[in-house]
């Protein structure tokens, strides 16, 4: 009778495993792991829905102090609005189907839920230079002066970050001031950040080995509102003016990371993040 119990039991656990793989590869298919591991990011549809997106519009277009009827108000190219905490963001950071994801590319449960979305590049059209679209990598821990955003780093264990993810709170098209993606800049930004070990590069130092790496083609990261961009954290992305007509919306909030990453000797399966880090560093 015992071991009937025992065999029953395997047979439950083999299938709930079966089918947590089955709901896993609905949400992203084995390509889509290996273009996040190749190119550095992966495109989610639908990971929230448009009316979490508008409601979060809302509370962004109060802030913004601007009256989205009167286009005579929007009078800058870019108001850069603070963190954001109110329930409709922090249920759009927090789908199953974004949860999914994470498991798959950072590791079962090695990140912490986000439950602030970052800072807000509202981006208005305008014929004036906005004056921050410099390529860069986002930094993931503080330097010496932890005031001083431009001396925040960035190491090989991408230490603190599992993520950058860029999450579209507005239909953005290709006019609306899409994010610029470098497609497989991670692989060269590894290789980047080699020699510097656990101490790593500061976010200047990276933005400026940047100007030297090799031209690589370049992905808008357009999509309709609930769209989120699962980035690798070395990805190189850069802003761009707006030529469109309506103002874009868009939170770059990080993943963090629960426990370390491992490059090297691993004993288990390197994870999609990681491997893509082995991938700019020795393959
Ligand atoms: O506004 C954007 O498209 C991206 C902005 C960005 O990358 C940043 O502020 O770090």
């Amino acid at each position: 009778m015992k071991s009937l119990w025992c065999l029953i039991n395997r047979l439950f656990i083999r299938y709930d495993a079966l089918l947590s793989i089955t709901v896993m590869q609905e949400i992203l298919d084995i390509n889509q792991i290996q273009q996040f591991i190749h190119q550095g990011f992966i495109r989610i549809d639908n990971a929230f829905s448009p009316e979490l997106a508008e409601e979060a519009r809302n509370i962004l277009w109060n802030d913004t102090g601007c009256n989205p009827h009167d286009k005579s108000t929007w009078t800058k190219p870019v108001i850069r609005l603070g963190m954001y905490m109110q329930e409709p963001f922090v249920k759009a950071a927090n789908t199953n189907m974004l949860h999914t994801a994470f498991d798959l590319l950072v590791g079962q449960g090695n990140w912490i839920p986000c439950r602030s979305m970052g800072t807000f590049p509202v981006r208005f059209p305008s014929d004036e230079d906005p004056g921050d679209t410099g390529w860069h990598v986002d930094a993931s821990f503080p330097g010496d002066d932890p005031d001083n955003f431009f001396e925040w780093r960035i190491n090989i264990h991408s230490k603190g970050r599992a993520l950058l993810m860029l999450f579209l709170f507005s239909d953005v098209g290709e006019k609306d001031a899409p994010t610029r993606i470098r497609v497989g800049s991670h692989l060269d930004v590894a290789k980047a950040l080699e020699e510097s070990g656990e101490k790593g590069l500061s976010f200047m130092e990276l933005a400026i080995k940047l100007i030297g790496m090799p031209i690589r083609e370049e992905v808008l990261a357009t999509g309709k509102a609930g769209t989120v961009y699962l980035c690798h954290p070395f990805i190189a992305h850069a802003a761009q003016a707006h030529h469109g007509t309506e103002p874009r919306f868009l939170a770059q909030p990080p993943l963090l990371l629960r426990k370390d990453l491992v490059i090297k000797d691993k004993t288990e399966a390197y994870t999609p993040i990681e491997e893509a880090i082995r991938l700019g560093l020795w393959k």
